[in-house]
């Protein structure tokens, strides 16, 4: 398989910038296989919920796109059931260790390539609140230790996405000028920058296609809005890091690499409450996690730490109590 490679342009861009689309990285199999894991899975809760009479039509015939809108219409129940990490199928698992992704992880990220469990599904479901997310940096969720180093986001559309659907928006440069203050969403779903911090202009419309991937700083403020159309915008955002960064990844730890320690205020990881692990390296080849088991075993064993609570405000992700 032919490396990726980023140019120095893209470097440059992704730096200035804080955030960087590349179009047709992955291709319709890698994609595919998400879809139809994703397609099975609505179609167990679909039977489910339609045998419990809170589903009064399978909508059997609608495809990927329009089957979790319509049946969305008559509850929300089955989208936020998916909603978030809660899924770690096979085809998850090797979207995140996708070689494409890697050589774009490698490349900004350095050769030890850690991977997090915060990785998000986001069914934008058409007209339904909790869809829209409030402008934010990704700093605002993680530990502020590590507000001044990498932890890449790459978005990753499963459907082409637009203004119309929902597609993101990012404010370039807001990368560069730290962590700003975050307070609670009115859904109490999300953190939000405090309005009066939010640039007013140079929004930019990230229209990303299916097989493109939009890189994310986790400073550059970014959000999306409404979806208007009859169909899901699906998409899943991917993070990884330097494992010389904090990381709870059960792997050796090297010299110049950051561990743990409280006295110091160095947290866990980036992100305590989910589980990291090793997806690439030079120096620890036989840390590097190679199977869907290990990644199964990792993700429904892992007791996470709390994240600190840098503004004050608690917010709970979307849950099915939400949807009684
Ligand atoms: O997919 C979305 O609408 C929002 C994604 C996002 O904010 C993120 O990946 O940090």
């Amino acid at each position: 398989m032919t490396k990726i490679e980023i140019s120095k342009e893209q470097r440059e861009y992704f730096n200035e910038n804080g955030f960087l689309v590349i179009e047709k990285v992955l291709d319709e199999k890698d994609l595919q296989d998400v879809i139809d894991e994703l397609d099975a899975e609505i179609d167990i809760r679909a039977n489910k919920l339609f045998r419990q009479g809170e589903l009064s039509n399978l909508y059997e015939k609608e495809g990927f796109e329009t089957r979790l809108a319509k049946i969305s219409s008559e509850t929300p129940k089955l989208a936020v059931s998916i909603w978030n990490g809660i899924l770690h199928g096979p085809a998850i698992y090797e979207l995140i260790t996708n070689p494409k992704l890697l050589d774009v992880a490698e490349a900004f990220c350095g050769e030890e390539v850690i991977a997090s469990s915060v990785y998000r599904l986001r069914p934008k479901i058409p007209n339904y609140g909790y869809g829209e997310v409030p402008w934010h940096q990704d700093s605002g969720y993680f530990e502020p230790y590590c507000d001044d180093s990498l932890v890449m986001t790459m978005w990753i559309p499963l459907v082409d996405t637009s203004a119309v659907n929902g597609c993101l928006y990012v404010i370039p440069g807001t990368h560069k000028k730290g962590v700003v203050e975050h307070e609670m969403h009115g859904t109490g779903k999300y953190l939000s920058v405090k309005e009066e911090l939010v640039p007013k202009e140079n929004w930019v419309e990230c229209a990303v296609p299916k097989g493109g991937v939009l890189l994310l700083s986790n400073k550059v403020i970014h959000g999306s809005f409404k979806n208007s159309t009859e169909s899901v915008r699906w998409s899943m955002d991917l993070r990884y890091q330097s494992a010389k960064l904090p990381t709870n990844a059960q792997i050796t730890r090297m010299e110049d690499e950051i561990v743990e320690n409280i006295e110091a205020g160095v947290p866990a990881a980036c992100y305590p409450p989910d589980a990291d692990f090793l997806v690439r390296s030079k120096i620890r080849k036989d840390e590097v996690i190679v199977s869907y088991e290990e990644f199964k075993k990792l993700r429904e064993n892992f007791v996470g730490k709390p994240v600190t609570n840098r503004f004050g405000v608690t917010w709970k992700e979307i849950q099915m109590d939400d949807v009684k």
